[in-house]
């Protein structure tokens, strides 16, 4: 062949390429799901021109609010928020959205059209990194609605995350890379600023079935129950036929955290502890989308006992435990969680 296939095929497999060739894969696909795609896509490049600045403009640092959630709302995190709502509330394909920095659902306007569609986000994960120019991103999940039309409810949005019709996340790092799926496999796009296009540079990422790495924020060691404790210190024993020691990585930004461990393999945990029995971390806009990410890779995610996808929310920013990656590290772990190690 004339030209090496790899070289050509990420020079011109933009993202909007291959959402649309996706697209043949999903008999009936209407092209609603590629523009709703499309339209992250632009919202994600307007929150990263944003943070690509924030150290020069007043926009870093806090408000003087905190979310649901009790975090302090830093200015890019209202930003962000307001950026993906305007970018999406118009294409007419979501009948209603909720996000990590609203207490309720964020309904279309009325004189926008109602589509089939739901979308869940997060739209700055890792915001007390901001201020030391450390990665974050944005995590979104898509469902398709239950009620026949009009304005989506609660019931629309409050789906477990086997039922996701696509996740991804958005990357604002080193370089910028959209992330997603819509069930046939996972495809990392980094953007190429000089002509401002997703080109993709990761195609079908696959997790290693074991890694050597472990993420956590062992400041919380003593809180945490004794299986979860001795979890921890057997990845620390020296067993070179298992592979032990682990390497130790915690950038506390969790999307940057599940970006490496996807692509390096071993597992990510922020686990229950005696003050925060389920931990920190959001089953809707969090731990769904990159359960469902890291599972369409050949991963897994629980809760340390249940599988992350199958839980049934009650609430929409309810927490869970989270422990996600490599598919023998999570077995593993829930291995110990449960007392059979
Ligand atoms: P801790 C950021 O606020 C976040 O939700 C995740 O991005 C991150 O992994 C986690 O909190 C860090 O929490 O308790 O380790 O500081």
């Amino acid at each position: 062949m004339k030209y090496p296939p790899t070289a050509i095929a990420s020079r011109f497999m933009t993202l909007e390429r291959h959402i649309e060739e996706g697209k043949r894969l999903h008999p009936g696909a209407t092209g609603e799901f590629s523009r709703l795609l499309h339209g992250l896509s632009l919202a994600a490049k307007l929150v990263w021109r944003e943070v690509t600045k924030a150290g020069l403009v007043n926009i870093l640092g806090a408000t003087d609010r905190t979310n649901t959630s009790g975090d302090v709302v830093k200015k890019l995190d209202e930003f962000a928020d307001e950026t993906i709502y305007k970018a999406m509330d118009h294409v007419g394909h979501l009948c209603v959205m909720a996000s990590e920095e609203n207490e309720d659902l964020l309904h279309i306007p009325e004189q926008y059209p109602h589509g089939k569609y739901v979308l869940v986000y997060d739209p700055l994960d890792g915001s007390g990194n901001i201020d030391a120019n450390v990665t974050i991103g944005s995590i979104f999940s898509i469902h398709k609605r239950i009620t026949a039309s009009g304005k989506g409810t609660l019931q629309d949005v409050l789906q477990p995350g086997c039922k996701q019709a696509a996740a991804g996340y958005v990357l604002y790092g080193s370089s910028m890379m959209f992330v997603y799926s819509t069930g046939q496999g996972v495809h990392g796009f980094t953007l190429d600023p000089t002509v401002g296009e997703f080109l993709c540079s990761h195609e079908n990422i696959r997790i290693p079935q074991r890694g050597q790495i472990y993420s956590v924020n062992e400041g919380n060691f003593n809180r945490w129950e004794p299986a979860m404790q001795r979890y921890l210190q057997y990845l620390k024993q020296e067993d070179e036929s298992t592979s032990r020691p682990y390497s130790a990585r915690y950038i506390g930004s969790l999307v940057a955290d599940v970006h490496r461990t996807l692509l390096y393999g071993g597992i990510y945990c922020y686990p229950g502890d005696r003050k925060n029995p389920n931990g920190k971390l959001r089953l809707m806009y969090e731990n769904n989308p990159l359960a469902y990410i890291v599972e369409q890779a050949g991963g897994a995610a629980s809760n340390g006992k249940q599988r992350i996808l199958d839980i049934k929310p009650e609430t929409l920013h309810q927490r869970t435990p989270l422990f996600i990656g490599s598919i023998e590290d999570v077995k593993l772990a829930e291995e110990f969680l449960s007392g059979k190690r």
